[in-house]
């Protein structure tokens, strides 16, 4: 028999955190869901239309630093359960403003923590079956050279704000299971793409200036290397480490697919030129890209050893690289109604102070 849990979902409205909703509201219609946002730039309850608020999910607009709303909500549910998604995740931001990932990623992550720890060691949650599950990424462990992996024993060495953050957090995480004993669990996964992904980040970037025949921005020369995971596999691993991963563990997540940057900018350009033929310039999509100053500090190289999770979990992506991206490209394509809603006048500043007038 399957447990029945209250789950809070942390970040539910951004990117990867909407489409775990979904996940589960699929796969785990009988658990209580509560999503708490606080629907930052990054967060957008468009993220999840069809998921109507009832007696298996609510939403609740909250701060997770704001610890008097963590505890009330803790003492108002019956929670056994974190999925733990909310932060500042992108580098670019947290190179330009930093203490926003602070705030969030570490004291935010500590509030959480100490939210569980008072309810879990009070009477009447102690079945041994809570969970404090943290999304962390492979960030943690720095950059590559051409060779290696990062392994679950990797030592951390981050190098932006936001990674340094996010590393912060996770010794938090392990801290209170080393300490107090608290169920944590952490996952440390590649680069995801696919819907509802903000169009900050480098592909759903690339095919919204694509499609408006804007400059395509590469950093430095393009040859940095990401391994990319379609966002439906990273969740359906979240899943099975929720169930089934073993607490104090941490589960590296990736697809084992490690690509260029300007090979998945020139794969973009040519499904859209597939897809809707050739602009009225009659100049491939190619033809748009630019090459930019480079990140600060830009990591060279990530690649993730994931034999723990499939070993363990028996867990592998389903989702092949070129499959995703068309996948990806066609939900962009079907859904600029959500793009034109998010890329509102914030957006804009943004993209001018990043990208200058290209
Ligand atoms: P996102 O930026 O799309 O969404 C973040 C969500 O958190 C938004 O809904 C935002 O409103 C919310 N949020 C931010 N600050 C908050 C706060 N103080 N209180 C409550 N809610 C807050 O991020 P994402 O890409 O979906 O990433 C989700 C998680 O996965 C992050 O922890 C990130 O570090 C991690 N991760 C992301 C990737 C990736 O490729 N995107 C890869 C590995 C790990
Ligand atoms: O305009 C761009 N041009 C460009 O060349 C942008 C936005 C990015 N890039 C490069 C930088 C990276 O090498 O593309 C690569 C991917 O960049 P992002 O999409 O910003 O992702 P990255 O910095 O790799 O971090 C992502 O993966 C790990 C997520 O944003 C993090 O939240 C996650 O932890």
């Amino acid at each position: 028999m399957q447990k029945t849990r209250t789950v809070l979902v942390t970040g539910g409205c951004g990117f990867i955190g909407a489409n775990f909703v979904r996940l589960l509201r699929a796969k785990r219609p009988e658990w209580r869901l509560i999503n708490l946002d606080k629907l930052t730039y990054a967060g957008n309850l468009n993220n999840l239309t069809g998921i109507a608020e009832g007696p298996e999910y609510r939403f609740v607009r909250a701060d997770i630093g704001d610890a008097a709303a963590i505890e009330e909500l803790f003492a108002a549910e019956p929670i056994d359960t974190v999925v733990h998604f909310a932060a500042e995740s992108h580098v670019d931001r947290s190179i330009t403003g930093p203490a926003a990932f602070i705030a969030t990623n570490i004291n935010g992550t500590f509030t959480l923590l100490e939210a569980a720890r008072k309810s879990w060691s009070g009477a009447g949650r102690q079945d041994g079956d809570s969970r404090f599950l943290h999304i962390s990424t492979d960030e943690v462990y720095g950059s590559l050279g051409a060779e290696g992996y990062f392994r679950e024993t990797t030592a951390y060495d981050p190098r932006s704000p936001y990674s340094a953050s996010k590393a912060a957090s996770d010794h938090l995480v392990n801290a209170y299971f080393h300490t107090y004993g608290l169920p944590t669990l952490i996952t440390n996964c590649s680069n995801n793409y696919g819907p509802y992904q903000f169009p900050e980040k480098l592909i759903p970037l690339i095919i919204h200036n694509a499609l408006h025949g804007r400059s395509l921005p590469v950093y430095g020369d393009g040859r940095n290397i990401r391994d990319w995971l379609y966002v439906g596999d990273h969740c359906e691993a979240v899943l099975e480490v929720l169930e089934r991963g073993v607490p104090g563990r941490s589960y590296n997540i990736g697809g084992n697919n490690e690509k260029m940057n300007i090979e998945v900018v020139t794969l973009v350009c040519d499904i859209l030129d597939r897809r809707l033929g050739l602009p009225a310039t009659g100049m491939t999509r190619r033809s748009l890209i630019t090459f930019v100053k480079d990140r600060l500090g830009h990591d060279r190289r990530y690649a993730i050893d994931a034999t723990r999770i499939r070993e363990e979990l028996g867990w592998q992506p389903q989702v092949g690289f070129e499959q995703g991206i068309e996948m990806t490209v066609d939900w962009y394509l079907a859904n600029q109604e959500w793009v034109a809603a998010v890329v509102d006048g914030s957006y804009q500043e943004y993209y001018r102070t990043m990208y200058g007038g290209n």
